[in-house]
């Protein structure tokens, strides 16, 4: 990968003072300005991996869009899908700024050892499953993603605006149909809490490792890519999410689950860390699944790439010729 010949780069101290400075002032750093090496590689594996993210997100969901009980119900679930994919492209589009070639992400996820999300490698076994993916799945990517509309780096912070825009309608639309489920028949409130004490655990593993087992946090949070850590950021969503569930009836799956008086979190029992790092070693329920359904869209598309480049050739001389 290019950027990891990059990073081997021994930084200028002077322009490395300058930029650190810039970051310290809260200034947004541009595709064309200068940054060190390592900045340019973090951002390109956060980056990356969020937009495989993004678009391996669409699966889960995409399975229940046959299904759907109704046509306004259809209609929320086919948009939310397609923004997914949107917001996996803009976030692509990002990444190029950075100098990397789009294919070369595609190959480092499809076939090498880049991640996504571990939270798309759960299955979606019922209607719920629907309502609580926008209800968790995207109340944590919002949690996580106000913080990065704030980040160092323009263009990633610039998309992360109108993402979080749309992940609020998601979770929305997420958060009514788990109120209607719950004020359901029996069975309907049964499928709800069913679904919820599936996805709770696997929603807090979304926001990583915790603090001080994250390698990564410590350059992302000096160059404010990251603006907060993974731990607080869990806090932060867990605080917000315990009311939701009690207002709605519904009971999160966790009997330690306690607030703290003094400093009013809701603390939180054990994570069970093995089962994340299961997942992220590619031994999750669905991962081999989801990674196959990849690499065959992937493959089976080849021939819209392969006219959209020869479209473009053809057009590249009669444009320069226009000009
Ligand atoms: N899953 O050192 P850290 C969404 C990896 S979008 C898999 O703490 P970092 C919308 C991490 O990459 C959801 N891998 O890493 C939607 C690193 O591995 P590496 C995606 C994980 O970067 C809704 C290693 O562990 N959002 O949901 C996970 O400082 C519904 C050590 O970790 C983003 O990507 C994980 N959960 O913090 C779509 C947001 N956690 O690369 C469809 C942007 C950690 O060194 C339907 N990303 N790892 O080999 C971030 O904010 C950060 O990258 C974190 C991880 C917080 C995910």
């Amino acid at each position: 990968m290019a950027s990891e010949t990059r990073a081997e780069t021994v930084e200028d101290p002077i322009q490395m003072a300058l930029f650190d400075a810039r970051i310290d002032r809260g200034e947004s750093i541009e595709p064309k300005d200068w940054m060190p090496a390592k900045y340019r590689k973090q951002l390109t594996r956060m980056m990356s991996q969020h937009a495989h993210s993004e678009v391996v997100g669409m699966l889960p969901e995409g399975n229940w869009i046959s299904r759907a009980p109704s046509l306004r119900r259809k209609m929320s679930l086919i948009a939310k899908v397609q923004d997914e994919g949107g917001h996996g492209l803009y976030i692509y589009c990002g990444t190029e700024t950075l100098g990397v070639d789009r294919a070369e992400l595609m190959d480092q996820y499809l076939y090498g050892t880049a991640k996504y999300s571990s939270i798309f490698n759960y299955p979606t076994l019922s209607w719920a499953d629907m309502g609580v993916i926008g209800w968790l799945v995207d109340g944590a990517a919002i949690v996580n993603q106000t913080m990065l509309a704030h980040a160092s780096y323009g263009p990633y912070a610039r998309a992360m605006v109108r993402i979080c825009k749309e992940e609020n309608f998601h979770k929305r639309q997420g958060y009514e149909l788990c109120a209607t489920l719950a004020k359901g028949t029996p069975a309907q409130k049964a499928m709800v809490q069913e679904s919820l004490n599936r996805w709770w655990w696997p929603s807090l593993m979304m926001f990583g490792p915790p603090d001080k087992a994250s390698p990564n946090s410590g350059d992302l949070l000096r160059w404010k890519v990251k603006q907060k850590g993974n731990d607080e950021l869990r806090q932060r969503f867990v605080n917000l999410t315990v009311p939701q569930a009690e207002a709605i009836g519904l009971t999160l799956p966790d009997p330690d689950l306690k607030k703290n008086s003094e400093t009013g979190d809701w603390e939180i029992g054990k994570i069970d860390w093995d089962e994340f790092n299961a997942v992220l070693a590619g031994n999750g329920p669905c991962n081999r699944e989801r990674i196959e359904a990849r690499r065959k869209a992937h493959e089976e598309g080849a021939w819209v790439r392969d006219a959209a480049a020869a479209f473009a050739a053809k057009r590249a001389p009669a444009a320069g010729h226009a000009a």
